[in-house]
């Protein structure tokens, strides 16, 4: 029976690749990240039967309602980054600051802002959830990075992928040079190299909306949507189907699989916050996977991962897919 490629060859053979100036610690560092979302993982398939669902009674710093598994993911994405010296630092969408190693951990030269569980309302309802992850470099020599060292625009991540939870979990990551789909095999408890070169088909008849927004969104985007939903008749001259999981790891996977447009555009609720969708640990990551695998990640207005940060938890309007479709979009906010 073969084994087949597993997540921890692959990341040598990428490091071999580089040559003599890898050190290994790149790889020690994804190698951190895939053991935590095998860790989750396995949590995450036993939902009830070890009293995991339900909320743990606290609030994240955006006044999010924190799940029982939201905490625990997050302790265990800080267990496996910090005891190894592949991390410098962390940060978190359930902390309220950066995450600074304890005294005497030996602190590598990766920051890692991650969503450890992201759409973790679903796991009550037995539906996809999961985890998102972006490597950014400390600057130079830093040993003890402060959160301006974080403050880093999307273009400069060294790497981004996120887990998704489902009928099976699969790692999807890349490092700049495309994108790669690994789906674990709970019984040898390694993450096997199923899905090589994932592209993003350029057209696509599929969006993704929370549609019950469209009262509060922007014209442009109300305009997009209704003539999507107005089907081949309508200005787009085709049949759109919709999708909503309430989880951007399924939707993005769903169109890193077979194309489409995820949407969660500024209105009229969010518009003071920024939007709802967080830059440094769901745009910027996700952005990173969708752009590498020929796809167009957008605010509406430019590239997501040109937005230039000032606070961890700040949040920006996403739409991002199938690059044509992007650019519809992108038209008719330009339209006004
Ligand atoms: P709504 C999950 O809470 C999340 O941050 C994204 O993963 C998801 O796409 C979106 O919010 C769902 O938002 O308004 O439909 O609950």
């Amino acid at each position: 029976m073969q084994i087949g490629t597993t997540l921890t060859n692959f990341i040598i053979e990428e490091q071999r690749k580089l040559g003599g100036q890898a050190s290994g610690e790149f790889t020690g560092l994804l190698n951190d990240i895939a053991t935590a979302c095998k860790a989750i993982s396995n949590l995450v398939n036993k939902g009830d039967l070890i009293g995991i669902l339900g909320v743990a009674g606290s609030e994240n710093v955006m006044g999010d309602e924190q799940k029982k598994m939201d905490l625990i993911s997050n302790d265990i994405f800080i267990e496996a980054l910090e005891n190894n010296g592949h991390c410098g630092g962390m940060a978190s969408e359930e902390m309220e600051d950066i995450y600074e190693l304890a005294e005497g951990k030996v602190r590598g030269k990766y920051l890692v802002v991650f969503d450890p569980l992201d759409g973790s309302s679903n796991m009550d309802i037995n539906v996809n959830v999961g985890t998102i992850f972006s490597v950014l470099k400390a600057p130079e020599g830093v040993k003890n990075p402060t959160k301006e060292d974080f403050m880093q625009k999307g273009t400069e991540q060294v790497a981004a992928g996120y887990c998704v939870y489902g009928p099976s979990s699969m790692l999807v990551m890349t490092t700049g040079n495309g994108v790669t789909g690994f789906t674990l095999d709970q019984n040898v408890g390694e993450f096997i190299l199923t899905h090589d070169d994932m592209k993003i088909p350029e057209d696509t008849k599929e969006f993704a909306i929370n549609m019950s927004n469209r009262r509060f969104w922007e014209a442009p985007v109300r305009e997009y949507i209704d003539n999507c939903v107005a089907g081949e008749e309508g200005p787009h001259g085709k049949r759109y189907n919709m999708r909503w999981v309430a989880a951007m790891v399924a939707e993005v996977h769903r169109i890193l699989c077979r194309g489409g447009i995820f949407m969660y555009p500024l209105d009229e609720r969010n518009r003071d916050k920024g939007g709802k969708l967080r830059l440094m640990y769901e745009g910027n990551p996700m952005s990173m996977i969708v752009e590498q695998a020929g796809g167009a990640a957008s605010t509406g207005h430019g590239r997501i991962m040109e937005v230039e940060p000032t606070d961890l938890h700040q949040r920006v309007p996403v739409v991002m897919g199938s690059k044509n479709e992007v650019a519809r979009v992108e038209e008719y906010y330009a339209k006004g």
